[in-house]
Parts: C-alpha cells; sequence; structure tokens
C-alpha cells in the first residue's frame, strides 16, 4: 500500500514528549523521514490545529480516538503500540520472525501500560479534572504504584531481558534491537524525571535494565536524537510529571 520512502507525519500534541515520544523514538532510530506536524509553525501548516483536525477524522476515512496518530500515504493509524509495531515491522526493529513480532508487541503493550499507571498516579480520578482536584487520590494512587505496580512491572521486564541469552543481557526480544527497547527506555527516563526517589530505591533490582538504559542511550542516532531540539524535556503537563509530594510518603 505504502513506500517505505513516504514521509511519516505523526500528529501528536505539541508541547510535551507524552505518548508521541515512543513514535518518535522508532523514527529516529530507523533514521526514517518525517514531520512531527503539530509542532512545526502555524505557517507551515502545523499547530495544535492539525492534532484536532486528525482527531476529528480529517485525515482520512477513519475517526481516531486521540493521538498519537500517523499518518504514511493513505494509511491513517493510531494506537502507540500499533503504530509502533507498524513501524517496527517496516524498519527491522521487531524481531527475526513471527515468535519474536508477537512478543515484542506484548511487551510494547505491556510497557505502555505501565506508562498508563505511572500517568494515573496524578490523575487517579479522572483525566478530565486537573491534578488539584485529586490530590488526595493522588497521594494513595502514587504509593500503591511506587510500592507495588512500579516493582512489579519493572522486575517482570528485568527477568525477560536477563533470560534473553541472545539478547547479551541488553534486549528485550531475540539478537538486536526492538521497538520495546526504546520504549522501556522513554519509560525509565520517565520514572527517573518523576520518582527521584521512589526510582532511586527500585534500581538496585534492576541492573538489566539500567544496563538496557544506558546501551539506548549511546546508539548513534538515539544519541544524536537526544541532543537534538526535537527531542522535548519532561514536564508537568505529560504522564511522566514530577510532583515531590507524590514521590514516596
Ligand atoms: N492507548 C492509547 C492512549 C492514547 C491517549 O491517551 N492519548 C492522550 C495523549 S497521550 C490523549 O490525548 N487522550 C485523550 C483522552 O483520553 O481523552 C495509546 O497508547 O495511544
Amino acid at each position: 500500500v505504502t513506500k517505505k520512502t513516504e514521509r511519516y507525519e505523526l500528529f501528536y500534541w505539541p508541547g510535551l514528549p507524552g505518548r508521541g515520544e515512543f513514535v518518535r523514538l522508532v523514527l529516529e532510530e530507523a533514521g526514517a523521514d518525517y514531520t512531527d506536524v503539530a509542532r512545526m509553525p502555524k505557517s507551515k501548516g502545523g499547530g495544535v490545529q492539525r492534532v484536532l483536525e486528525a482527531i476529528e477524522g480529517k485525515l482520512g476515512g477513519v475517526v481516531p480516538f486521540a493521538p498519537p496518530i500517523l499518518r504514511v500515504g493513505s494509511l491513517v493509524m493510531w494506537q502507540t503500540a500499533n503504530i509502533c509495531d507498524f513501524l517496527g515491522r517496516r524498519h527491522g526493529l521487531a524481531g527475526a520472525d513471527e515468535g519474536e513480532h508477537r512478543t515484542s508487541l506484548a511487551l510494547m503493550m505491556t510497557i505502555m501500560d505501565l506508562a498508563a499507571e505511572a500517568h494515573d498516579t496524578h490523575h487517579p480520578v479522572s483525566t478530565a479534572l486537573y491534578y488539584e482536584e485529586q490530590r488526595e487520590e493522588a497521594k494513595r494512587r502514587s504509593t500503591a504504584f511506587l510500592d507495588q505496580r512500579m516493582p512489579k512491572f519493572l522486575g517482570s521486564f528485568e527477568r525477560v531481558v536477563a533470560k534473553n541469552q541472545a539478547g547479551k543481557g541488553r534486549a528485550l526480544v531475540g539478537a538486536h534491537l526492538t521497538y520495546p527497547d526504546l520504549a522501556l527506555f522513554q519509560v525509565l527516563e520517565g520514572l527517573a524525571y518523576a520518582f527521584p526517589k521512589g526510582y532511586g530505591a527500585v534500581k538496585p533490582e534492576i541492573p538489566h535494565l539500567l544496563a538496557l538504559r544506558k546501551a539506548i542511550r549511546s546508539r548513534p542516532r538515539i544519541r544524536a536524537y537526544l541532543a537534538s531540539k526535537r527531542r522535548q524535556d519532561f514536564n508537568e503537563t505529560g504522564i511522566f510529571r514530577r510532583y515531590p509530594e507524590l514521590d514516596g510518603a
């Protein structure tokens, strides 16, 4: 349906890394030609309006629920894991065979579950309410996240990397980099930003994940990306927010 030389267009809220960042990391590692549409100036067809139009279904036949949304040629797709799987498969970042493709997608979805739970620490009641309206619930949710959920997810990923002999202790799936490795990198960066104390406490339990995080960071294309203006800092409008009152009671 589409040619690999076609330009990708990413539609995602400007001003925060958010879930768009999982897509950007795959595009960057693949060396793909892409436009981060909403971050372009309005005069060049950018701006938040373009995301709103995409959600209204103006990109094509489908009506996506929420960004990130990717368009290439006549294809329009959404759901972060779905987009990353598509890009990973096209650019050799999704494992070597059907078993590895399935495992990559399952891990990606699990990593997105962890990201959603990290988000829900500051929005435990509703995404439609401000953090300030759910502070008490957020404290309770964060305590449970840091004590139970984050260690459970990270402990599971740690075992996956440790058991994957082909990956030499630095990859989730098979012998080579896959898109869930990039997603896990991003989540570890986010957790370290949002919960310096809580994440610090779990670090001794996850030596393989720390090695993976370091290995991803030093890949030439990722290193160049992280040093560029295309990379956005975490902030208090995204998934991973630093509210000291939520970082361990
Ligand atoms: N499961 C979806 C979640 C998408 C999502 O929550 N997108 C956010 C931005 S990161 C959004 O704009 N949500 C609007 C809403 O949930 O009402 C995915 O992974 O893409």
